[in-house]
């Protein structure tokens, strides 16, 4: 069962639907947005050189450094008249990067959220409960407004204050929880601190997003919390929430929108295209925004795509969950090192909780990593063979050892009740 017929279209359908759009895009981008004009007439293409798909490729990639040095709207392609709402991104460094929306673009927002939902397994008169931020992230209003597009009750609870969520969940008899993967942990354990049985909570789904959840973290919280853990994805820069999400059916990939935003995947280094299941930079084009189209955004995000038929029915591409980045990449004397691919060989280990940080730090001209991990509660393995084994997988797997390595009793590793978890401290700086 779909939200949308378009979700199991035809691809040859889908295609002609993105091309027509493609060009619309292209055409008001290029009109109102004097940035874009700039960019194109740079690269020596005009709206009209974009025929096909295929012809997206003689675009110019827009980046984060031009959301900042378009800060605050030198991206808008609307006068405020048009405008219904404001959004920022939760920002890295600098100036955050703000986003806009018109009446139309909160619709289809509103529509791609409630197809991310009925994917992720809730129906019409479900009830949600959305822990989602509210306010300039787009997680929490972006949630909100698919829930209520898609017919199902949504408590607007936000982010935080977890005893109250956790009472609310069972005094409502919530069917969902939206949240980041990391906070529906911190719930499971503040459950547990409150006397409840977290399996026995009401919630059936938790649809997570907002931050990478690799498979033993997402194993995690479908066992504690007894529900399905379903991946959703997004980002300021595209829309917010809802760009693709996983389906319940078959928990294998994300679909993507692909009628609203257009993906393709390049080598982060030269920023051509790379083969189909091959891993690269995923790169969005906007193909309905009104207010803020963006042409070919370097999301920074690394993933696959796949055309296959999913096992669903929906027809729509999948790509496969995103747990690096391209600017994620620690370089540590001279290795290359993804904080996921730490995370994926450390979570393997038994008495291994799914919490770490990494510090790094210079010794004169040295990089030193220390990597703290904390252990599970039940672990009955001894401190010295649990690290034994620690280092030996990370030397096997990835050729690499921590300069220093600390185990820490469960709970030793802060949470994060609001917003994201940061999981690497680079004090080289
Ligand atoms: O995090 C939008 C969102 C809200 C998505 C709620 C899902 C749920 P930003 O703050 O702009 O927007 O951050 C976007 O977060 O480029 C990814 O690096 C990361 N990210 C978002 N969803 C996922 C996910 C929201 N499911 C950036 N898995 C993106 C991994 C994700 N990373």
């Amino acid at each position: 069962m779909v939200y949308a017929p378009i979700e199991t279209e035809d691809r040859a359908e889908i295609r002609e639907i993105q091309e027509e759009r493609l060009r619309e895009t292209v055409e008001h981008a290029y009109e109102t947005v004097p940035f874009y004009r700039e960019q194109l007439e740079d690269a020596g293409v005009e709206p009209d050189d974009i025929e096909s798909l295929e012809d997206i490729t003689k675009l110019p990639m827009t980046t984060k450094e031009d959301f900042r040095d378009e800060y605050p709207d030198g991206l808008f392609a609307v006068g405020d008249e048009e405008l219904t709402r404001i959004h920022a991104s939760s920002g890295t460094t600098g100036k955050p990067k703000i986003v806009s929306y018109t009446d139309d673009d909160i619709g289809v927002w509103s529509e791609v959220v409630a197809r991310s939902l009925k994917a992720s397994g809730v129906n019409p008169g479900d009830t949600v409960q959305n822990a989602y931020g509210y306010g300039l992230f787009t997680g929490g209003l972006g949630l909100h407004y698919g829930v209520e597009e898609l017919g199902a009750t949504v408590i607007p609870i936000g982010s935080g204050g977890t005893q109250r969520q956790i009472e609310m969940m069972t005094d409502l008899e919530s069917d969902a929880l939206a949240c980041t993967p990391s906070y529906a942990l911190y719930l499971a354990e503040t459950a547990e601190e409150m006397g409840h049985d977290p399996k026995e909570l009401p919630i059936s789904t938790i649809i997570f997003g907002a931050e990478p959840c690799t498979e033993p973290m997402r194993e995690e919280i479908e066992e504690r919390l007894d529900v399905n853990g379903i991946d959703i994805y997004g980002l300021s820069e595209i829309i917010g929430p809802g760009v693709s999400n996983e389906c319940h059916e078959a928990q294998d990939g994300l679909h993507i929108w692909e009628d609203h935003f257009y993906p393709e995947v390049v080598d982060p280094r030269t920023g051509d295209p790379v083969e189909e299941g091959e891993e690269g930079e995923l790169i969005l084009t906007t193909l309905t925004k009104e207010a803020m189209p963006v042409l070919r955004y370097r999301t920074g995000d690394l993933t696959t795509l796949t055309y296959d038929e999913c096992e669903c029915g929906r027809t729509m591409v999948r790509m496969d969950n995103v747990t690096g980045r391209t600017d994620d990449l620690l370089i540590v004397r001279g290795v290359n090192l993804y904080p996921s691919e730490i995370e994926h060989v450390v979570l393997e280990i038994d008495g291994v909780a799914p919490y770490y940080r990494i510090d790094l730090a210079k010794e004169g001209s040295l990089d030193v990593m220390e990597l703290t991990i904390e252990t599970t509660e039940e672990s009955d393995r001894n401190e010295d063979e649990l690290r034994n084994v620690i280092l030996t997988r990370l030397q096997n797997v990835l050729s690499f050892t921590p300069d220093d390595l600390e185990l820490v009793d469960h709970g030793g590793i802060a949470r994060t009740e609001v917003g994201k978890v940061k999981r690497v401290y680079d004090h080289r700086d």
